[in-house]
């Protein structure tokens, strides 16, 4: 190595070649001297050991947290309670380029609601995909409650793909819900309101106000929504909640809580008591069974009718059908689950210290023997409380939601009031358990809780108030989700996450081994429709296009490329007016190799994931010199990845200007950087061997290394030939540029080298120990 130049040499320092590898001196403080600096108990270290998840560690579950008011979902692992993921759905997310790129802007378009940019949601209940009742992880749905839509996110690539509109609903609260199969995504609404977008007094509340349950035809194979199969079940307008799909014996029918079904409208400045006051009233609400299969069937011989241009069931057309039942339940409730076997669903009241066992074989044997206590208003049939209830048991102050576990009849309810979580039996009406914790729970989560068979092992409660948890804030407070070990006979709590985020209202989580996200894109994806982007090009492709119509208005398509460490084009020239499409695709294939793109004054920022096209439009209506660059710190030369826009006057002529280098190369600065260039070669070479030695073919993860090596070495090898070139006409400024990109090149090269000789070193050494 003697000869080595200065560059090169500290190369190959920096990649560890001809060093011994450094010893690291591990500090002698113990356990015991930690705990107790930290003031920590065994249960502590027990709690930590249970959740501490070591460095390339992963978890053995997937969460996904509505985001409550900030429109998006939140990825999270359970057991490290680890933040992974937020997903753009109803918001604008930046860094994924969500709401500022063409292609994801048309998704959130779709969400428009009459003819309004809606930029936020309301995100409630997420849910997973089902195929006979157990999470498959392929999709996930969100409701927005404030507007009534919902959202498709495809798991392939954790996006955003649709957001369908309710055109009948002006909330929608209760969803997602899945059915057994996927057939019908469940939403319902909650506060009743005409179906038209007219307006109606609410004098006339009872008689042109409605609520309604949605069932959103999913296409499996196409992976969305399908507007024009979907349906609604009319329904009173009582606050219709939460709902759950039958599964098992109950498959084919869906249940709906409610509140208010007193019909109570407010209305202080009118002198009336409030809302909460009227809609508190009577003893009970009603639990709305609903048989969806045969709703489906009607719908599908024309039986339903269309108002504002979405299929109908009318109300007197489902009862006359046997599709819609009412059954009383326990004053102020909010929520219903159906039990993993489908036998019976689980109801409980703000207002009452119960929870309410209903039992789908008595409800069917009732509707056989026709045998009702009376009929609701709209004529719909009412099943007596105590012919459809299996049990009721005594859990606490406010019970809301309820979650199962994989052992026979245990479930978990919330006790908001309570602040405390209550272990109980089902089938026996019989309490095991409770546990505190802070403060005021809402919904709670077991693993795979939702599905036919629920893993147990961890709870997760979502509480509403932070309040003494973390560190202050100031006046808003983050979210608390709690994980709760829940794998023995009393509840442990684990561990508290805070999350920076609107009300997670409910989370679904899934066996991460279920999950196959991809790694990189197809070539030139449009990944919002996951179909081959028009506007995608290949490498050497890249072009410029100028067209004007018959009025003068020009558009440039700018069909460019990004690749560590520069996008092509460097340099963008328009006229003012103009308007400006960019598309960009990421050439990169190797894993994690992102580049962004921000533009000054333009609200750009486009998020180019491996394989990805992406598009930004807009009017370059002022104009100026606009800088671009990368927003991924993706190389060395990052920083150097960037670009000019540059928008002219209109007839502006060129001045015959001449450009100017900064600086001027000779001879000799080529030659001294050829010899950089061999000498680093001569490493490159030195850590090939290295890697080529060590059963590298076992760890995919460096195969990927080394094929993305090979790429950056190909194109030093187009750059050697360029400077070559140059050097032979003795055009001395070209050869020496193009001798320092093909050095740009190896530097990549030497990099990706280097992690692959690490991740080999540690692994080896992983398998000795
Ligand atoms: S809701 Cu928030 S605690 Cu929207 Cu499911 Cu019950
Ligand atoms: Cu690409 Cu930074």
């Amino acid at each position: 190595m003697q000869s080595m130049t200065k560059t090169a040499l500290s190369l190959a320092v920096g990649i560890g070649i001809g060093l011994s590898a450094a010893t690291s001196a591990w500090s002698a403080e113990s356990l015991e001297q930690v705990m107790e600096k930290r003031g920590l108990t065994q249960k502590d270290l027990l709690a930590a050991a249970k959740t501490y998840t070591p460095t390339g560690g992963r978890d053995e579950y997937l969460a996904f947290a509505s985001g409550g008011q900030s429109g998006q979902v939140i990825v999270y692992g359970i057991p490290s309670m680890r933040i992974l993921k937020y997903i753009g759905v109803f918001t604008p997310e930046p860094w994924q380029g969500y709401g500022f790129d063409d292609e994801s802007k048309a998704v959130l378009a779709q969400g428009r609601v009459r003819g309004k940019d809606i930029l936020f949601g309301d995100t409630h209940h997420p849910a997973i995909t089902e195929t006979n009742g157990e999470y498959d992880g392929r999709y996930l749905f969100i409701n927005d409650k404030a507007n009534p839509r919902v959202a498709v996110i495809d798991l392939h690539d954790f996006e955003t793909k649709q957001i369908v509109v309710n055109p009948l609903f002006k909330s929608q609260h209760g969803g997602a819900f899945v059915t057994e199969n996927t057939e019908y995504v469940i939403t319902a609404a909650q506060y009743a309101a005409p179906y038209t977008n007219d307006f109606v007094p609410l004098e006339k509340f009872n008689d042109e106000y409605r609520g309604g349950i949605t069932y959103w035809k999913f296409d499996r194979d196409k992976g969305r929504i399908d507007e024009s199969a979907s349906f609604t079940v009319e329904a009173p307008p009582y606050s219709q909640d939460l709902s759950d799909a039958g599964k098992g014996p109950s498959h084919g029918w869906s249940f709906t809580n409610s509140f208010c079904s007193e019909r109570y409208v407010g209305g202080i400045e009118r002198g009336r008591p409030p809302f909460e006051a009227g809609c508190s009233s009577k003893d009970t609400d009603f639990l709305h069974a609903v048989n969806w299969r045969k709703a489906a069937e009607l719908i599908a011989a024309g039986k339903g009718k269309k108002v504002n241009g979405a299929k109908l069931l009318p109300i007197d057309v489902a009862v006359a059908n046997d599709v819609l039942f009412l059954i009383p339940e326990p004053k102020s409730p909010h929520g219903v689950d159906v039990t993993p076997d489908g036998k019976f669903m689980v109801v409980s009241g703000k207002l009452d210290s119960h929870a309410s066992v209903y039992s789908f074989e008595k409800i069917q044997n009732a509707i056989k023997n026709k045998k009702f206590e009376g009929k609701d208003p709209y004529g719909i049939p009412i099943i007596a409380m105590e012919d459809a209830l299996h049990t009721q048991a005594e859990l606490g102050l406010g019970p809301l939601h309820t979650q199962f576990d994989a052992k026979e009849c245990v479930a978990y309810t919330s006790l908001y009031v309570d602040s405390m979580v209550a272990k109980w039996n089902y089938c026996e009406g019989k309490v095991l358990d409770k546990i505190s914790i802070h403060y005021n729970i809402g919904h709670l989560m077991t693993m795979e809780g939702d599905s036919v068979s629920p893993d147990g092992k961890y709870l997760v409660a979502l509480n509403k108030l932070a309040i003494d948890r973390f560190n202050p804030v100031g006046p808003l407070h983050p979210q608390n989700h709690q994980l709760i070990d829940i794998s023995g006979e009393k509840m442990e709590l684990l561990y508290d996450m805070p999350l920076p985020l609107g009300e997670p209202h409910y989370v679904v989580s899934i066996a991460a081994d279920k999950l196959k996200p991809v790694v990189r894109y197809k070539s030139r994806t449009n990944s919002r429709t996951d179909e081959r982007s028009p506007y995608g090009v290949r490498a050497g492709r890249e072009k410029t296009e100028r067209t004007c119509d018959d009025k003068g208005q020009c558009t440039v398509h700018v069909y460019g490329t990004t690749i560590r460490s520069h996008i092509t084009p460097e340099i963008i020239e328009v006229e003012q007016g103009d308007i400006v499409s960019i598309h960009l695709t990421n050439l990169e294939r190797a894993q994690d190799q992102v580049h962004g793109f921000a533009m000054y004054g333009q609200n750009i920022q486009l998020s180019l994931e491996p394989g990805k096209t992406a598009s930004a439009t807009f009017v370059a209506d002022q104009t100026g010199v606009f800088p671009y660059y990368c927003t991924e710190f993706c190389s060395a030369l990052h920083l150097e990845m960037q670009g000019y826009l540059l928008v002219k006057p209109k007839g502006y002529k060129s001045e015959n200007l001449k450009m100017e280098e900064g600086t001027a190369y000779t001879k000799a600065d080529y030659e001294t950087q050829v010899k950089t260039n061999v000498d680093t070669q001569a490493v490159i070479d030195m850590v090939v061997a290295f890697i080529t030695s060590h059963n590298y073919k076992d760890f995919p993860l460096v195969v990927g290394l080394v094929e993305d090596a090979t790429d950056q070495l190909g194109f030093a090898g187009e750059a050697k030939k360029k400077a070559e070139a140059a050097a032979a006409k003795k055009d001395w400024q070209n050869a020496m540029l193009w001798a320092n990109q093909w050095w740009q090149y190896q530097v990549k090269t030497a990099d990706l080298g280097l992690r692959a000789k690490t991740f080999l070193e540690q692994n080896n050494a992983k398998k000795v120990n």
